[in-house]
């Protein structure tokens, strides 16, 4: 992935996203068509795998446990559950399945040995796996990756200066050692940020700063527009105008010219003309089907005729990499040896407590 040689500090970034905005969407286009085919779009469907309940203060997560919203707290979804709804969202027309957990960490248990699992069925469906699951180790990455993982997303959200001011139970730091350990294990990166948050044009500029200071930006960047969640600290921020949405969109796809630029939150809130002006600036994923985490997002069908209006046409899978193979879990193995082993010794010590009750217990004689 490259990054545009012409704009190197937030000064220049600033610029480019204040100039005028038809020039800026003639610009973005123009690079659009340069480096991707315009009529074709990825559409990834999220999946909500584990929600709510998150120990995590991010100010505008409606699954935030602090935060009074109408999110409840619910149990990792089951691997049948997750395959039947990966076929509905391949049969609707998407070529990417991103699930979703409200963790503030992937923890070494029987939770993380299930996900491993629904990453190697979804593979074997012929989708591109993403997962979202908070911070990562090395090792977690490794794991996931072996399993067929494809990408991984993890949002910076804003700028390094921004950042305290929307969350303070993580550092920015913790963000990008997960998104460095993702890279390293050959993993796509997916990572973004979210406009409408009370953020300046610097701040919008910043995060996009945090991604021209990588050795390579992300293969894909989310834009979200900010859903505000009754019971969030931001439940009261206005509803970002689809112009901002557009700026953001085009200065992202000019500066990361390679990248796939994902429209992501907040379309329920845009008209179609708006989305299509997105298009043009240059953005070349959605997400698709009728909810998004835990908030809706348009349904199949209205996407559906937006893209026939606008003659788009979803993207195939893995025209942009590789479709990883799905290898044995080297944990999960040993794990069902050990029990196969315990269940075993639990038979041979039944069968022999059997045959010991053969023998016919000794008659006691009371004394008379
Ligand atoms: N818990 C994991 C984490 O934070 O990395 C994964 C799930 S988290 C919900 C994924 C992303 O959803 C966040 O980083 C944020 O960018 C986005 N998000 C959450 N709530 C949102 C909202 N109300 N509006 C827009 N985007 C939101
Ligand atoms: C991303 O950048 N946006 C998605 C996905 N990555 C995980 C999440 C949007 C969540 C919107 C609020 C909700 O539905 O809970
Ligand atoms: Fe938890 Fe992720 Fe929501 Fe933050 S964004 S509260 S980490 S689910």
């Amino acid at each position: 992935m490259k990054v545009n040689p012409a704009y190197k500090t937030k000064e220049d970034l600033v610029e480019l996203y204040n100039t005028p905005l038809m020039e800026l969407l003639y610009k973005a286009a123009t690079v659009h068509r340069e480096h991707h085919n315009p009529l074709e779009v990825q559409m990834s469907s999220l999946l909500s795998i584990k929600t709510g309940g998150c120990p995590e203060d991010c100010g505008y997560c409606p699954q935030a446990a602090r935060y009074h919203t109408d999110v409840n707290a619910q149990k990792l979804m089951s691997v049948e559950s997750v395959i039947e709804q990966a076929k509905n969202a391949k049969a609707n027309g998407s070529s990417r399945l991103c699930m979703g957990a409200a963790w503030r960490n992937i923890r070494d248990n029987r939770d993380f040995d299930n996900v491993i699992q629904m990453v190697q069925a979804v593979n074997g469906l012929d989708m591109e796996v993403c997962c979202t699951l908070g911070m990562m180790s090395d090792e977690q990455a490794k794991r996931l990756k072996n399993a067929g993982l494809y990408a991984y997303n993890h949002n910076l959200d804003t700028s390094e200066d921004y950042y305290d001011d929307i969350i303070s139970t993580r550092e920015y730091q913790d963000r990008l050692s997960t998104i460095d350990n993702a890279k390293n294990a050959g993993i796509s990166v997916c990572s973004g940020g979210i406009i409408g948050m009370g953020e300046s044009i610097e701040d919008r500029m910043g995060l996009l700063m945090s991604y021209i200071k990588m050795d390579t930006p992300p293969e894909s960047i989310p834009i979200n527009a900010l859903v505000p969640v009754e019971g969030t600290p931001m439940a009261d921020q206005k509803v970002v105008e689809i112009w901002e949405m557009v700026r953001m969109v085009a200065t992202t796809r000019i500066v990361f010219p390679e990248s796939v630029v994902r429209l992501s939150a907040g379309r329920t809130s845009m008209s179609k003309e708006g989305q299509a002006l997105c298009f043009m600036a240059g953005a070349s994923s959605i997400f698709a089907g009728d909810m998004l985490l835990t908030t809706p997002n348009p349904e199949f069908n209205e996407d559906k005729e937006l893209f026939e209006i606008l003659g788009l046409k979803p993207k195939a899978p893995f025209q942009d990499g590789e479709k990883p193979e799905s290898k044995t879990d080297e944990l999960i193995e040993e794990k069902k040896k050990k029990a196969a082993a315990r269940e075993k010794e639990l038979a041979e010590a039944r069968a022999n407590s059997e045959k010991n009750s053969d023998f016919a217990p000794r008659k006691v004689v009371s004394a008379k």
